[in-house]
């Protein structure tokens, strides 16, 4: 006899929330896990023992809170509030109103049962004008969330750089276009650094450097919305991952002993046409390459012939020293991974060539978020391969799916589900073949200020109503909750 499994036993699960308090539904009932240990029919796709399962958000996304407590502008108020380049002109004024709900949002991710959470710290908050005078009182937000995240048992990890700069030092000195702000960036990292480090253990420098410098500073669809000249931008690229690697040092010399400092990168991620040894050996060359600006410089110390080489006249300027403080060892990479490009061997002299995606390749809902669940394989082996990296995180994973809550009020995303079904399985696939994957935090905890989408675009495991805030699980939260649960694909 047919009966409406998916409906009511959704329902049962998670429905708790559309009708009710939103903390209480995802994790109150037991886990289904606790009751089926004797009944799981499967052990395969399992993750190894104690496998990190996060989720993460970034602060001008969520936070909202614009002004309070000192805060200071950031590039991102300014671009926003510019009519014309956000999607809807809508702004992160208030987005999730997370300043204020953040131990509303501690309990979703307490009833996910995630055990780290992935947060930024806004520099503008700490610092309102970039550099000089600190302000406690924004730094004491953070300390509220660590002892809210310590209490649900989440180790947090915190991002010291997601794209908020203080919008002082755009105006003052060009904000990256200086290495001034590098310096600046140095010495927030190290204040910061000096004061959470007795519950931070692990820090990000920087978020996305294939992000928002080359949208920010070459595309101009990101703050602050500039369209340098070659010779200019990759000057601002050097600043970047000069801006790292004074960081790295600034969190060494400040962070308690044992503190881990690394980065979160969005690398290009090079997966081989076929799963044959000659293309991947191409996908290894590639990566280097096509990470060259970022990743390849973090970790090398120094720029490949290749890319200096193909930028001219107009290559970056840079001392030595400076390239031995980019390349500063760091503790462990974190890698953004949401799509990957494909790559063949060629005779050419890089010995490699990217194969565009055919038009009727799939996606999300966001037009490049192309879906390639290898990405999650590839990416963190090569980086284990090439450079020997003995400790990865996967810092974002995730995907914009359309999300209309149906009449009962609940999103049944199957399609995000099916998306992080597939990534998973390759990431486990990895991690049991020995890739030194120890965590991934899934983007993200709930719907936010996507940037120059706006609120177009929805990422979230949790849906968020804008007009009243407030936070339903969809189907995925379901679905996520009862793979860290398992510890295993389902
Ligand atoms: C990450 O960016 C960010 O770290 C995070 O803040 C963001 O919310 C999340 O992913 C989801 O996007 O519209 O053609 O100009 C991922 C890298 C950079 C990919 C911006 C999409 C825009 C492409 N993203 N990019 S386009």
């Amino acid at each position: 006899m047919r009966r409406d499994v998916s409906r009511r036993d959704f329902a049962r699960v998670v429905g708790a929330t559309a009708v009710g308090a939103s903390a209480a539904l995802v994790g109150a009932s037991t886990p289904v896990a606790a009751q089926a240990a004797g009944t799981e029919t499967s052990r395969s796709l399992a993750f190894p023992d104690g496998f990190l399962w996060g989720t993460a958000t970034a602060a001008y996304q969520v936070e909202g809170a614009v002004t309070e407590d000192g805060r200071g502008p950031s590039i991102w108020d300014i671009f926003s509030h510019t009519p014309g380049k956000v999607a809807g002109n809508a702004t992160g004024d208030v987005a999730d109103d997370h300043y204020h709900r953040y131990k509303e949002d501690v309990a979703l991710m307490k009833a996910l049962g995630v055990k780290g959470y992935r947060f930024s710290i806004a520099w503008p908050r700490v610092f309102p004008d970039g550099t000089g005078a600190p302000n406690p009182k924004g730094l004491d937000f953070y300390n509220r969330l660590l002892d809210e995240l310590h209490a649900a048992g989440i180790e947090p990890y915190a991002t010291l750089y997601h794209w908020d700069l203080p919008q002082a030092l755009q105006d003052r000195v060009g904000g990256w276009e200086s290495s001034e702000t590098s310096k600046a960036f140095a010495e927030y990292a190290g204040y910061v650094a000096e004061r959470l480090s007795d519950r931070v253990k692990h820090i990000f420098t920087i978020n996305e450097f294939g992000a928002f410098v080359e949208l920010g500073y070459r595309v101009g669809v990101h703050a602050p919305g500039l369209t340098l000249a070659p010779k200019a931008f990759n000057q601002t690229r050097h600043n970047a991952v000069l801006g790292h690697g004074l960081a790295v040092q600034a969190i060494r010399a400040h962070a308690k002993p044992g503190t881990k400092v690394g980065l979160a990168e969005n690398m290009t991620v090079c997966a081989p046409v076929l799963e044959t040894p000659v293309h991947v050996a191409a996908a290894e060359r590639a990566t280097r390459e096509l990470n060259a600006q970022y990743l390849t410089v973090i970790l090398e110390g120094k720029y490949t012939e290749a890319y200096l080489a193909a930028a001219g006249a107009d290559a970056p300027v840079f001392t030595d020293a400076e390239l031995a403080a980019i390349g500063s060892p760091i503790d462990f990479v974190g890698i953004n991974i949401y799509t990957p490009v494909y790559v063949r061997a060629d005779d050419s002299p890089a010995g490699f060539t990217v194969v565009p995606h055919p038009a009727s390749f799939p996606h999300m809902a966001s037009p490049w978020l192309f879906v390639g669940p290898e990405a999650l394989y590839w990416g963190p082996r090569n980086v284990s391969s090439i450079w020997k990296v003995g400790e990865i995180y996967i810092t974002e994973n995730g995907c914009s799916s359309s999300d209309v809550p149906a009449a009962d009020g609940l999103v049944y995303d199957t399609d995000r589900i099916m998306y992080l079904r597939n990534y998973l399985s390759q990431l486990q696939r990895g991690v049991s073949e020995g890739v030194p994957v120890r965590g991934y935090f899934l983007w993200s905890l709930m719907d936010n200020f996507e940037w120059a989408d706006g609120y177009t675009n929805r990422f979230g495991l949790h849906y968020v109503d804008y007009a009243t805030q407030k936070r339903t699980p969809k189907l995925s939260a379901s679905f996520y909750r009862e793979v860290i649960a398992r510890n295993r694909v389902l």
